[in-house]
């Protein structure tokens, strides 16, 4: 056995984007490609004797071979001590939980979450720090600089390890155990909810579906509902990862997850459903014939955070991407808490939850969280929604429109348009971008402009900023329409159109959303020339 070092050359590209470096299968499996990246990470993090790293995916097509080079490379490297998820699984979440519990100098994550998997279709590689969070801006930067001048890897030429039993082996001088991937993650959520009210709720005869959509929330979702909290066999369907996710779109919205929208709609609907995503940090929430949108679901969870043991204190503060609903702002102004905007991704939350300004975060793209680790947490969503359920006594829906009469309804969609052309999504954004500055008191349709701006951020704790967050358009109504440029996409580019309305008025609560917003639908695409910019006349997804 030796530590090989072996010349290469940088490979341009790889600078990772909204959440890691995402790319087709194809392209990491080119020589040299993931090493050159593990390699930069190293190289990024300095010294790694004495430190433990922790390393786990989502099991897509990729990820034991990927696996297996990382251990080698990190034995390479120096690194002390690996925890491996068995058989190389461990959702995002759990990889957050691992490395705050065992206090790990940081992690690496194999994932390209939502995105479809298998030979043809996408991986990624993302690094979290000693918080359990995704390295920031800088960091990843620092890494991204790296890849351009890379000379050289290190790699050990040592045999595979066994990493599907758990215990404990040697690589080299590094030591790899290998890990149960639920067990301490299952065991932070028991502290979290109400295990007991849970219990006795399905014990009651409640009735839930969850989909796995064949990703890594399976295991998690079956030894937690199934296994500790008695739910009958079957609730967790399609629960063993797959490679390729049995050929579908791992991304929980009523669109790639229709069948489960289409049992919750029909006669035999259970009272609750639920799916996640690839990697398990993403949820979607539905009640009998009543799907709910993900930044109601934050305003909800946030307005009723008691219920919940872990969170029986109160919140601190919530936090929300930019282009997420202001739901949560109507319900942090009620508590008397602040609520902060971020940019798009989990990564801009982490200062915030390890400030102890923000308690609970979210996305409008099915992410919701807290300061229980520093990813989004698909299950632990759907958990907390089942502690809700437990001791409200009522359905989804009555719980959703309850808290829209307190609160008002903030009407919401997202119009995404994929594997548009890049250069025509860049003139789109470049063109509104230059007619920002005239838009102020204008008029459109039966709205006015109140201002109109291209969203940048300086984070409050260490003030790093971010600039060209989105350009958004607020009327004076509280309306707003952002556009903004998708960062995990592998093929073109994809637009993503937020849209959203604010309504008061309880006799106004149940008007179909498409219909609701369909004035700024108009808008947003008059303004930018969506159908002549893009040759698209309607958007790919609507969620
Ligand atoms: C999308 C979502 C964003 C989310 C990111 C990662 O990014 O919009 O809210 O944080 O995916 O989610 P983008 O840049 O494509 O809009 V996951 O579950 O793919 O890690
Ligand atoms: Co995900």
């Amino acid at each position: 056995m030796a530590i090989q070092t072996i010349q290469t050359t940088p490979i341009p590209g790889q600078r990772p984007g909204t959440s890691g470096l995402r790319k087709k299968v194809g392209v990491f499996r080119q020589p040299h490609y993931l090493e050159n990246f593990v390699q930069s990470v190293f190289d990024t993090l300095g010294d790694l004797s004495g430190k433990t790293l922790v390393l786990g995916g989502d099991g897509r097509f990729h990820n034991r071979a990927a696996i297996r080079t990382i251990l080698k490379m990190a034995a390479a490297n120096g690194v002390a001590r690996v925890l491996v998820g068995r058989g190389g699984i461990l959702s995002t979440p759990a990889v957050s939980c691992v490395i705050r519990k065992h206090e790990a100098m940081g992690g690496i994550i194999l994932s390209a979450s939502h995105n479809p998997g298998g030979p043809d279709g996408d991986f990624g590689i993302k690094y979290n720090i000693g918080n359990g969070g995704p390295a920031p801006e800088a960091v990843t930067e620092a890494i991204y600089q790296r890849t351009t001048a890379i000379t050289s890897y290190r790699i050990s030429d040592a045999p595979d390890i066994d990493i599907d039993h758990t215990g404990r082996g040697y690589l080299e001088q590094m030591q790899v155990e290998v890990i149960d991937p639920v067990a301490d993650y299952a065991e932070l959520m028991e502290q979290l909810f109400d295990f007991d009210a849970i219990r006795k709720l399905f014990a009651g005869g409640f009735t839930m579906r969850f989909d796995a959509m064949h990703a890594v929330s399976g295991p998690y979702a079956q030894a937690i509902i199934e296994g500790m909290l008695g739910a009958p066999a079957g609730t967790v369907i399609n629960c063993v990862p797959r490679e390729d996710f049995g050929g579908l779109h791992p991304d929980p919205n009523p669109v790639n997850a229709a069948e489960l929208i289409e049992l919750m709609a029909g006669p035999d609907a259970p009272d609750f459903g639920a799916a996640s995503d690839g990697d398990a940090d993403r949820n979607m929430i539905v009640g009998r014939k009543f799907d709910v949108t993900p930044s109601d679901s934050l305003a909800i969870l946030a307005a009723n955070a008691q219920v919940a043991p872990g969170y029986r204190g109160g919140i601190a503060g919530i936090a929300r991407s930019m282009p997420t609903s202001r739901a949560a702002d109507r319900v942090a102004e009620a508590l008397g808490i602040p609520c902060y905007e971020t940019p798009t991704g989990w990564k801009y939350f982490g200062t915030l939850l390890d400030a102890g300004l923000a308690t609970l975060c979210g996305e409008e793209s099915y992410g919701t969280g807290s300061n229980h680790v520093r990813e989004k947490d698909g299950v632990w969503a759907v958990l907390f929604w089942l502690n809700l359920l437990a001791v409200k006594g009522q359905s989804v829906q009555q719980i959703v429109e309850e808290h829209w009469q307190q609160f008002g309804r903030n009407y919401y969609s997202r119009h995404d348009y994929e594997g548009i052309e890049t250069h025509a999504a860049n003139v789109l954004m470049d063109d509104l971008r230059v007619k920002l500055a005239n838009m102020q008191g204008q008029q459109m349709n039966h709205y006015t402009v109140e201002y109109a701006d291209d969203f940048a951020y300086t984070d409050p704790v260490d003030g790093s900023q971010a600039t060209q967050q989105g350009v958004r358009i607020v009327m004076t109504d509280g309306s707003r329409i952002v556009y903004r440029l998708s960062g995990t996409g592998t093929e073109g580019a994809t637009l993503r159109v937020y849209l959203e309305r604010y309504e008061p008025d309880p006799a106004q609560h149940h008007i179909p959303t498409q219909q609701a917003l369909a004035a700024l639908i108009a808008i947003a695409d008059s303004v930018a020339s969506i159908a002549y910019n893009t040759g698209r006349s309607n958007p790919s997804v609507i969620t």
